[in-house]
């Protein structure tokens, strides 16, 4: 906000504009951008509420202006598109500001209200409202975003071993892969959610047996045919027999392959295959490259319009297939990645937007956030004994920006508890998995690590996914409290750290299937 002085010269507006001025959004039409004169008041800002270590009911908290003030820049242009958008700033901005009321850190910042969270994704292991009986065909992703909130949380899964297994069980399918529901047809977004969710619980504190009861559920040789039939002679993976073929589908096979530790050689009768595609990676990372869009972002698939959903699953997938310095570099354009990726990021409401034009919301804290450690270990390069400690400074995105919304916009504030995509939304499992994702990440630093072979030498069996551990970041001032870090979550698998390594030996362990 200091930067803006040749900016101000063309100012039409002057400060008394800036907040909660109820023409923002309805100002005459001009065509262009109006730059808004910024104040030079200084980085606090009074705040009214009270922090849990002191009594007064008013304090001054550290909030930069750009978290409570107007965005500088707006294009005048009325359309429904930005008179949502301007509608969004006036329903973050409260929240950045006084939360409402809410106990509140020097940084003003609430605390995460784990307690509330942590009911709130048990209630949804329970039996669920009628309604939900259209969301039939997505059971497994409930289970396994309220299983993965928890467990980011801290809580155990252990109790939920055994109602796992009996869900589970019926929903797999002879020819392979899992459903959504009983008698329904595998298809690649069930068949990730279960796989997860049973690793993640197999994976907890169980016994060598039950250990290995929830993994052996898994019909390993099944899987490996069905996927076979998915496989696609131009690279791509379709999401069922004869359904569509995207970028989820590649991302969702290689974290199967991977974890299950199947054969990269296509079964014979996969109809894709031919001399030149014999296995699951084959065409694979140039089919992701096509899915680079103008824009710079990835989209669903090929001429398609650029998400940061997609963008998650084209990284993760790459991470799989190699080392990411490697691998990204050589099928997508980085540096217009990242100026796409870092367009998502608002000001002020601090979060991420999903596309082009459209609204910060919460779980893009995960589909966003999680492409920024992936990109920044392709930067980086692998990590060697000499690394310095990182600092939130050194990040590609403000981190700080994220956790702000995160604590203050996209926690439910009553008894509901759970997390959402913004202020005027309601809670729900799948926004409470992925803004905890996206707050993990931006609370740590990940490393991918320099493998234990030499750099010339490939390995047979994929083993770049395996390389990643956390750090703490340093940071001079950290913005929230300890009590409010929340656990690592693998950046590629999106499951507790270290479980993946575990999964993926007890496979590499057995012979055959
Ligand atoms: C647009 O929704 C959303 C998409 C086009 C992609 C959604 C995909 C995912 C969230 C994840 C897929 C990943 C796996 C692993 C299966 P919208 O128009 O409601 O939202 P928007 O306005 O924010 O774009
Ligand atoms: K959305
Ligand atoms: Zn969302």
């Amino acid at each position: 906000s200091n930067n803006t002085s040749d900016a101000s010269s063309a100012t039409a507006s002057s400060t008394s504009s800036r907040l909660n001025n109820s023409s923002y959004g309805t100002q005459p039409r001009q065509t262009g951008f109006i730059i808004e004169e910024l104040s030079s008041e200084s980085e606090s800002y009074p705040i009214a509420g009270y922090s849990n270590n002191m009594t007064t009911t008013t304090q001054t908290a550290k909030i930069p202006d750009i978290f409570t003030t107007l965005p500088p820049v707006r294009d005048l242009l009325n359309t429904q598109t930005s008179l949502l958008q301007d509608q969004t700033v006036q329903e973050c901005l409260p929240f950045h500001l006084n939360n409402l009321g809410l106990p509140i850190n020097p940084h003003g910042l609430p605390h995460l209200d784990r307690k509330r969270h942590i009911a709130f994704l048990h209630k949804n292991l329970r039996r669920l409202p009628a309604a939900f009986t259209a969301a039939d065909a997505s059971r497994p992703w409930m289970f396994y975003w309220a299983l993965a909130g928890l467990a980011t949380m801290g809580e155990s899964l252990e109790d939920y071993t055994e109602r796992l297994l009996s869900t589970v069980k019926p929903i797999q399918h002879p020819d392979g892969g899992f459903g959504g529901g009983n008698g329904q047809m595998s298809h690649l977004a069930p068949t990730y959610a279960v796989l997860l969710s049973l690793v993640m619980v197999a994976g907890g504190d169980v016994s060598e047996d039950e250990r290995r009861e929830v993994l052996e559920l898994v019909n390993r040789r099944a899987m490996w045919k069905w996927l076979g039939r998915l496989k696609q002679r131009d690279g791509g993976f379709q999401m069922s027999v004869g359904g569509e073929e995207d970028v989820r589908g590649a991302y969702c096979a290689m974290v199967i392959i991977t974890l299950l530790d199947l054969p990269l050689d296509l079964p014979v009768d996969s109809p894709a295959r031919s001399d030149e595609c014999t296995t699951f990676l084959s065409g694979l990372p140039e089919w992701v490259a096509r899915c680079q869009t103008f824009e710079g972002g990835i989209s669903g698939r090929p001429d398609a319009e650029a998400h940061g959903a997609y963008a998650f699953c084209a990284l993760a997938c790459l991470c799989i297939i190699d080392d990411p310095h490697i691998v990204i570099p050589k099928y997508l354009d980085v540096p217009r990645l990242i100026s796409w990726l870092s367009a998502r990021q608002y000001a002020p409401e601090g979060g991420f937007a999903g596309r082009t034009n459209k609204l910060v919301d919460g779980c893009y804290s995960h589909w966003v956030g999680g492409c920024w450690p992936l990109l920044e270990a392709c930067l980086e390069g692998p990590t060697t004994a000499s690394t310095t400690k990182a600092s939130s400074t050194d990040s590609l995105y403000s981190r700080e920006g994220l956790i702000r919304y995160i604590l203050s916009c996209c926690q439910d504030q009553g008894k509901r508890g759970g997390l959402r995509d913004k202020p005027s939304h309601n809670s729900d499992s799948y926004h409470t998995c992925y803004v905890l994702a996206g707050l993990s990440s931006a609370q740590h630093k990940w490393r991918f690590n320099a493998p234990a072979r030499s750099s010339t030498e490939r390995p047979e069996t994929l083993s770049s996914a395996y390389q990643w551990t956390s750090e703490f970041l340093f940071d001079e001032e950290q913005i929230f409290d300890e009590e409010d870090r929340v656990l690592t979550l693998h950046p590629v698998f999106v499951i507790p750290e270290g479980i993946a390594e575990q999964t993926r030996a007890y496979f590499a362990s057995k012979i055959g299937f």
